[in-house]
């Protein structure tokens, strides 16, 4: 039997349950189950299906041991802000709605009439997003005053998955730091910001820092999985996690998938008016430092062309079109809010296009090159803030994550910045993951030990301009 720590990492999308060992020197990953994560209406908002995700979490980990792998450790990453809340019998008192729903329409412009934009900023340090934690909260509160006043525990995804596995609630740092109600510098959550919200500040536990043990699993999971399988804590945020899978300290990072995370690591927030203005965000670092990052609307823009178009084009499909296309000028701003949650992809593309008197893109190549030109440009006004505000000049950008494999924005990427493109490795949140409980166990002893493993065990590309040609080498 092989020894092993196992990650679970669940997207939007999809969600896996990854071992992972050394083996030689080098991390070993070994993809064990797969299954598919989306919304549906319940209730009247849109919402994740938890019990579904549960189960197959445990079908992963059932998994394991039938292809003799021993787990040691088990660690949970799945995207940030969404939570549910607990009676004080630790029942669950609320659907988990994501943060694609409606429900926070208008409700931030609603708390910036209570709270001063300014100050919110400086004490968290989060980005204005509409559907951050704290949207959300007050939404449910108002549409639901009575079972606020029922809930004793607040648990982001992560944490209730956890919850459920062991037991213990928790609310883990990383996760908590995108609800917009933590104080970036004591990284506790913020009295004033809770109060003038009238959010009760008992739902919140200390947050928990990533890389120690949380528990064990519950004794009928360890009899059904026939091991004493440890609960460990990685970067519960996925973002998090992925960050500690970049190859390079020296890089601006993109984590690509649904969304795209565009940043550096940083010691200390920077919550100065610029930031503000440029909505950059300083959420906790697994190493407890920030990830200094824009969100940027990201692969969520094809995927719902590809939906809307019945699945007739794969991933991989889009991008052939994009290169067999000549040219397509037209640029949308992928931070426009109508592209958060539209009815409709192509029709918001669209209008957009007609609104600013541009070329409207019919076909699936023009929506496909739209699409990844506009991401490109929304990266390479990113890449420009980011050394304005830090103050230095970065020579690369190397992208992870799925988004990684898109060749025609790698090369437009690094055609408009002049920069060279790193991408790889693509499964950069399970590695995080699995690397976080790999510093719990003492598997591996240093950041800078976890940075020689990654760049040994996974293969990386390289993008770059050649003279004057634009040719690219990988
Ligand atoms: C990416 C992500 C991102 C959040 C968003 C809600 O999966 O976690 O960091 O802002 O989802």
């Amino acid at each position: 039997m092989q020894k092993c720590n196992l990650a679970v990492d669940i997207g939007a999308s999809s969600g896996r349950v990854i071992a992972g060992y050394l083996a030689n020197g080098k991390l070993k990953l070994d993809e064990i189950h797969r299954f598919d994560n989306g919304m549906e209406m319940k209730n009247g908002h849109l919402c994740w299906d938890i019990d579904g995700l549960y189960q197959e979490l445990v079908i992963g980990l059932r998994k394991s041991v039938q292809k003799n792998y021993q787990p040691t450790t088990i660690g949970i990453d799945t995207w940030a802000v969404d939570f549910v809340l607990l009676d004080k019998e630790k029942n669950r008192i609320t659907d988990f709605v994501a943060y694609r729903d409606h429900r926070t329409d208008g409700v931030m412009d609603d708390i910036l009439k209570i709270l001063d934009r300014r100050k919110l900023y400086q004490q968290t340090g989060i980005q204005f997003q509409p559907f951050n934690t704290i949207y959300q909260l007050y939404a449910f509160k108002k549409e639901n005053p009575e079972l606020m006043e029922k809930a004793k525990h607040f648990l982001m995804i992560p944490d209730y998955l956890n919850y459920l596995l062991t037991g213990t609630l928790s609310n883990e740092y990383t996760n908590a730091t995108s609800t917009q109600l933590l104080s970036a510098n004591s990284k506790t959550w913020n009295q004033s910001i809770a109060e003038a919200l009238d959010i009760p500040l008992e739902l919140f536990l200390e947050p928990k820092m990533p890389m120690q043990t949380l528990g064990y699993l519950k004794p009928e999971l360890q009899k059904d999985i026939g091991f004493d399988v440890k609960v460990v804590l990685p970067g519960t945020h996925d973002t998090a996690s992925a960050v500690v899978a970049v190859p390079n300290d020296e890089s601006i990072y993109i984590s690509s998938g649904t969304w795209s995370l565009i940043g550096v690591e940083h010691d200390t927030p920077i919550t100065s008016e610029q930031a503000m203005r440029y909505n950059f965000t300083n959420e906790g670092g697994v190493y407890e430092n920030i990830r200094f990052l824009k969100n940027i609307m990201g692969m969520w823009m094809i995927q719902e062309v590809k939906k809307e178009l019945k699945d007739q084009y794969s991933f991989q499909e889009f991008v052939d079109l994009a290169y067999q296309l000549k040219a397509f000028d037209s640029i949308v701003d992928v931070n426009d809010e109508r592209f958060l949650s539209p009815k409709s992809m192509i029709h918001s593309i669209q209008t957009f296009c007609q609104e600013t008197n541009q070329a409207i893109p019919h076909s699936p190549a023009e929506l496909a090159v739209c699409i990844f030109n506009s991401l490109v440009k929304s990266y390479q006004q990113a890449v420009k803030e980011i050394e304005e505000m830090t103050g230095k000049k970065y020579a690369s950008i190397n992208i992870i994550g799925g988004g990684s494999k898109n060749q025609y924005m790698n090369e437009q990427l690094a055609k408009a910045t002049g920069k060279a493109v790193y991408t790889g490795p693509t499964e950069a949140t399970a590695i995080g993951n699995l690397i976080a409980q790999m510093h719990t166990t003492g598997e591996i002893d240093s950041r800078e030990t976890s940075k020689l493993m990654i760049n040994r065990s996974f293969e990386i590309q390289k993008y770059l301009i050649r003279g004057e040609k634009n040719e690219y080498q990988r």
